[in-house]
């Protein structure tokens, strides 16, 4: 446990998850006045976004931070909030319609507004100079509307804050740490410590019966739009197959590692967490990448730099009812296998859930895709730019093997299958990286000698 008691109210809101963004706003609202409130910039070069869920609907009252609706990029779900108090009046987009930036998305009958709920990313206020303490009258306080609220819930005002984000931006740390200056509290080092999600649903792995009732054949062709995350597939995996890829495949025996994580599960499942060997095969890399940085590097658009990357940020392909999307589990080189395995969890939470954000989304430095999760021995995987290798897995089968002594066992065997960039990797490297990786796998006790 990380927080004191009486710091209830910290740990409620370090658990908040859902990301919200600001909406451009009149600044004019008067009683009963019709504003149009409009799709904000949401940031990294979002244009536009797909509905997804309207939570509200014409007629409905809604009151300032009320979720009005739930829409998502080629990067990121994101839930819009009200910035008003009133009465909805007009829903400018159907489900599945493609709402534009700047774009009007509701029209709000307002209620009057009082002065302290002005948006203040627009307002002039009063903020600190982080140096010297002292007040610079007229500079503008940054912060999005969800960081507003928690200093509203909590009565801070935005102008003690001292805001550590880019132009002095005030982030949902810098409440968090404000608040517990205030109250005494010690804040968790990391977010991740401290969310325990009940674990995620088992995933139905048996071969898929032939549906009874054949789909109705309408003998017409049908044209869709892309949208979403199959847009981004799109961008990305064109921009992947401009790059030569280096193949590498290799077969892995897991029959240790399976006993072992047969031991580890119940207790990880007492704890809350559901233990599945996703963690033991990035902890595996993470610590195969230590010896071999160049793998967990990126290279620019014309592959004139590369840059080894300080953090091991693993992306986790991952198939959910909105597509594939690949959040990454942040900083792997200072976790543990069980902080991993929280950290999937929730991850896996919030992508069946399509809430994933831009936070876990951007930032990857290197993939694993377990396509073995749902079959398959081997797979072909593409890179994800700016990243120059992923490597994916197989499903995990009994088969006969030799042990030392020439004796046939039933091994536990799974394949996994590499590629690199070939422009700044070379076969030699990818293949000591398998084997230290596979040879943590096989024996994974030795991945204590090397835990940090
Ligand atoms: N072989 C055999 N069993 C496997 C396995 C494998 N390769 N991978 C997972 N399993 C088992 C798990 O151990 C778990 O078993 P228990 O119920 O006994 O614990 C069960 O399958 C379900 O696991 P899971 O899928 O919920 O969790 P995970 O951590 O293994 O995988 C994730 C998480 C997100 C990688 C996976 O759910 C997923 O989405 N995989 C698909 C990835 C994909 O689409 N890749 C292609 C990308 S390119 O289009």
């Amino acid at each position: 446990m990380f927080v004191k008691p009486g710091a209830a109210k910290v740990e409620k809101i370090a658990s908040e998850t859902h990301f919200l963004t600001s909406v451009v706003m009149s600044r004019l609202a008067l009683h009963g006045q019709i504003v149009q409130f409009k799709l904000s910039d949401i940031g990294e070069g979002i244009r536009e976004v797909t509905v997804k869920e309207w939570y509200v609907k014409e007629g409905d009252t809604v009151s300032q931070f009320d979720s009005i609706c739930e829409v998502q990029s080629d990067k990121a779900s994101v839930t819009i909030t009200s910035r008003y108090d009133g009465v909805i009046k007009k829903l400018y987009y159907n489900l599945d319609e493609i709402a534009y930036v700047g774009k009007p998305l509701v029209d709000i009958e307002t209620e009057a507004l009082k002065d302290s709920e002005e948006d203040v990313v627009e307002t002039p206020a009063v903020s600190h100079d982080e140096h010297t303490h002292q007040e610079i009258k007229g500079q503008k306080t940054l912060a999005t509307p969800a960081v507003r609220r928690l200093a509203m819930e909590n009565n801070i005002k935005l102008s003690e804050v001292v805001g550590s984000g880019k132009d002095g931006r005030i982030l949902k740390e810098d409440i968090l740490n404000y608040l517990a200056k205030q109250t005494g509290a010690i804040l968790p080092p990391s977010p991740k410590a401290e969310i325990v999600l009940p674990p995620p649903k088992p995933k139905d792995r048996t071969i898929p019966i032939p549906i009874s009732k054949p789909p109705v054949l309408t003998g017409k062709d049908r044209t869709e739009p892309l949208k979403g995350f199959h847009k981004a597939m799109v961008k990305t995996m064109t921009a992947a197959l401009k790059i030569p890829h280096f193949g590498y495949c290799d077969e892995v025996d897991l029959t240790e590692l399976v006993k072992l994580r047969e031991e580890l599960k119940p207790i990880a499942f007492a704890r809350g967490i559901k233990l599945s060997f996703m963690p033991f095969f990035l902890k595996a890399a993470s610590l195969g990448l230590l010896q071999f940085p160049i793998l967990n590097a990126s290279v620019d658009e014309d592959c004139q730099n590369i840059t080894y990357k300080a953090s091991h940020n693993i992306g986790i392909a991952m198939d959910t009812e909105q597509g594939l999307i690949v959040p990454n589990v942040k900083n792997v080189q200072i976790c543990s296998i069980f902080e991993i395995a929280t950290e999937l969890n929730r991850l896996q939470e919030l992508g069946s859930a399509g809430q994933l954000g831009t936070a876990e989304l951007t930032g990857g430095t290197f993939t694993l895709s377990n396509i073995g999760s749902i079959g398959g021995t081997y797979a072909k995987p593409v890179i994800l730019p700016p990243e120059v290798a992923i490597g994916a897995l197989g499903s995990i089968k009994s088969l006969p093997r030799f042990n030392q002594k020439g004796e046939v066992y039933k091994a536990q065997i799974m394949n996994v299958s590499w590629s690199a960039d070939h422009r700044v990797i070379d076969g030699a490297t990818v293949s000591r990286f398998s084997n230290l990786w596979k040879s943590y796998l096989e024996n994974p006790a030795f991945m204590l000698l090397d835990l940090k």
